[in-house]
């Protein structure tokens, strides 16, 4: 084929086919589709002999050259496919995979309970028209302590083990109550209603009910009229909500120096456990958080004038609600990371 255009279109045809038939790879066969295809391919030189073709012939001469271009064209293409399957077909043989195997399980996550029980939480409190308020777990001295009406040398600091921090008066917070100063410092004079959950921390023996770090959801409503029959009420509607209608709510008469009167509420531990003993220390109760009326004090304090408004405040421990909730018999079991118990939830 020195001369293409001289060459005629049979000849082309099976030079081509052949020229494919023995190229068994795809790199050949790509060379193959540039010596024929190609700009200076033999295709397009063969195209050019049309001008030495008398008028006559020359539609004939046209279609003959596009019956054997479709023809190398197709036959192409098919060798691509089967040279394309065949380097596949010889890569799985090298590298044996049994498609035929079950595929292996991807175990589902799930929230953490600790999470699942403050969004349960949240949404309770949510329909009683409370806002999510966020606060600092690494608090002042000032704010968990000396705001909250309980000065330095205050015997009532003893209540909470404080963890304390290398920066003289910086402390791990060890309630959600100093978020109360926060949230009034920046409302004050107008009502409020919010939540603020989080962690906190005290430096206590830990057991099965008590933990270092726990979680608290601390409320907080101030506004004009506000009274302790309110807080009974949202706090009983909340219980309900919370652990259904058959539980038992029980209010006790407390003590918290940021709140007065205060108290604190229990719910009754299913009487079938038989954990019930060592867990509610013989009393059949668990608490599950404090509460009262904001000390005048704290108000004050907060930027509100107490002749005006008043206002209630409770923090929870919702770890304690899960535990009464899902009658898990162990705090510890929260942070202790066993998959086996978190995959429970
Ligand atoms: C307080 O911390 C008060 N700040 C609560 C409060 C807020 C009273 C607003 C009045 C007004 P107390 O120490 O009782 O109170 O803790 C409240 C709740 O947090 C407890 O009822 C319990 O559910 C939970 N809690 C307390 N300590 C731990 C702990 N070590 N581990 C797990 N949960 C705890």
């Amino acid at each position: 084929m020195a001369d293409a255009a001289l060459v005629d279109w049979a000849t082309l045809e099976t030079d081509g086919l052949a020229g494919l038939h023995a190229a068994d790879d795809e790199p050949a066969l790509r060379a193959w589709n540039t010596r024929f295809f190609g700009d200076k391919g033999l295709v397009k030189a063969a195209m050019g002999g049309i001008a030495k073709v008398p008028k006559e012939s020359r539609a004939a001469f046209g279609q003959e050259a596009n019956r054997v271009k479709v023809a190398l064209e197709t036959e192409y293409a098919a060798r691509l496919d089967s040279a394309r399957e065949a380097a596949l077909v010889a890569g799985l043989t090298a590298d044996p995979l049994d498609v035929t195997l079950p595929g292996r399980p991807r175990p589902r996550g799930v929230l953490h309970p600790a999470t699942q029980i403050l969004r349960q939480i949240y949404a309770i409190c949510a329909d009683m028209g409370f806002q999510v308020y966020r606060s600092r777990e690494v608090e002042s001295d000032e704010f968990n302590f000396e705001l909250l009406n309980m000065p330095e040398h205050h015997p009532a600091r003893d209540m909470w083990d404080t963890f304390f921090t290398e920066t003289p008066g910086q402390i791990l917070r060890t309630h959600t109550s100093p978020g109360q100063i926060h949230v009034m410092r920046e409302m004050a004079p107008n009502p409020v209603r919010v939540i603020l959950p989080g962690m906190c921390y005290r430096n206590e023996a830990i057991s099965t009910r008590s933990e270092i770090q726990f979680l608290q959801v601390e409320g907080l409503v101030i506004g004009e009229g506000v009274t302790m029959a309110d807080l009974k009420g949202t706090l009983t509607a909340f219980a309900r909500r919370m652990f259904g209608p058959d539980r038992q709510v029980r209010i006790r008469s407390s003590y918290f120096p940021f709140t007065e009167p205060s108290i604190e509420v229990d719910i009754d531990w299913p009487k079938e456990d038989p954990n019930r003993d060592r867990l509610t220390k013989g009393t059949g109760w668990l608490e599950i958080l404090g509460a009262g009326m904001v000390h005048p004090t704290v108000l004050r304090n907060g930027g509100y004038d107490p002749d005006k408004v008043t206002g209630f405040a409770f923090g929870m421990g919702p770890q304690r609600m899960l535990m009464l909730k899902a009658a898990i018999d162990d705090i510890r079991l929260f942070w202790g990371n066993d998959v086996r118990f978190l995959a429970q939830f």
